[in-house]
């Protein structure tokens, strides 16, 4: 077929909103696009793990550790998903996992801050799903069919996600002073770096437009950064804590909050290697990669044996 009747069948399929799906024909530009996008994502999965997995010893009941232990659980299963829709589009697991530990590819910003108190779990669970639900529900629709399908999984899970963080929260804030104190503390730590997660503001976004064009992403950084705000803002005051945003007001003409801007110099830090534990992240992940290289020679053997027993 020619390259541009190919290309008007592509833009059909988009405008018709039926999924691209592995072996359809697809510009290279848009391959190339999902594959920074979903292994970025795939990546934040697993270095997500880090920080909440820093508290699964000192969950402060069995319940919560058991609560914790599943939700990371289901982290890394949110990063196979992923990283097997990648993969979908001609790259393998080692090339992926080569960008992620040489830092060639990012992963969320979020990750390169610490937790420090149990609160953290509440603000990341609340806050970081929150934002991320926000973002992944639209990804549901999102044009390439194995990515859409893997997120339907993932925003059943962080819907979970999002509401034991809360319910962490809400039992902090009815709790002692000291304990309010620490969820206050969370959430004036943690909020500024949730607004970052959705990206620069759309003038600054270089890959928004061909994002929506293609319609990998259906809502821009900024609307989704504005209906999280409008969202999470009541659910703080229902349980008592404030945003930290001074410049935070209601807005009745749009219906939505108007507020305060992150700092972005700090957020371009972040992503350039140099927040609080970008290099404790990288090292964390270099560490289990090379701990579980018997596992993957293993799985290899087993494979090689198998496929050698069936030629016979
Ligand atoms: N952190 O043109 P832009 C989760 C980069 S939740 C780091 O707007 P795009 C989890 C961007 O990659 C988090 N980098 O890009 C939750 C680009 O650089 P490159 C994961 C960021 O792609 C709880 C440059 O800045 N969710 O996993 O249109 C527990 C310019 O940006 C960030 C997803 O990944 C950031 N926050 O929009 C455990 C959702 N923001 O690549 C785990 C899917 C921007 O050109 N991803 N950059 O060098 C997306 O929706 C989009 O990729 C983004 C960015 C909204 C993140």
């Amino acid at each position: 077929m020619e390259n541009s009747e190919q290309e008007r069948n592509f833009d059909a399929k988009l405008e018709r909103n039926e999924t691209i799906e592995p072996k359809d024909w697809m510009p290279d530009n848009y391959r190339k696009h999902l594959i920074r996008q979903i292994s970025q994502h795939a990546h934040s999965e697993i270095v997500g793990m880090l920080p909440e997995g820093n508290w699964i010893t000192r969950a402060p009941s069995l319940r919560r550790k058991m609560v914790l232990l599943a939700k990371v659980q289901d982290e890394g299963g949110h990063g196979l998903y992923l990283y097997s829709a990648a993969e979908t589009l001609g790259i393998t697991r080692e090339e992926l996992v080569s960008q992620l530990l040489t830092g060639k590819a990012k992963y969320s910003s979020i990750f390169n801050y610490p937790t420090l108190t149990w609160a953290d779990i509440g603000a990341i669970g609340w806050l970081v799903d929150g934002a991320a639900i926000m973002n992944q529900v639209m990804l549901q629709r999102t044009s390439y069919g194995p990515y859409a399908r893997a997120m339907v999984r993932i925003c059943k899970e962080e819907s979970f996600h999002q509401r034991q963080g809360y319910e962490i929260m809400m039992v902090l804030a009815k709790g002692s002073p000291e304990q309010k104190a620490m969820a206050q503390d969370a959430i004036n730590r943690w909020w500024w770096p949730s607004l970052m997660m959705f990206g620069p503001t759309d003038e600054k976004s270089p890959n928004s437009a061909n994002a929506i064009k293609w319609k990998i992403k259906r809502e821009s950084n900024d609307q989704l950064r504005q209906k999280f705000v409008n969202q999470t803002v009541p659910q703080a005051e229902i349980i008592g804590l404030t945003v930290p945003d001074k410049d935070l007001v209601w807005n009745e003409s749009k219906k939505g909050y108007d507020f305060g801007t992150p700092d972005w110099e700090e957020f371009y830090n972040v992503i350039a290697g140099n927040g609080p534990c970008n290099k404790d992240r990288l090292a964390a992940r270099t560490k289990a990669h090379a701990e579980g290289a018997w596992v993957r020679e293993a799985a290899q053997a087993f494979a090689d044996k198998r496929k050698e027993l069936e030629v016979i």
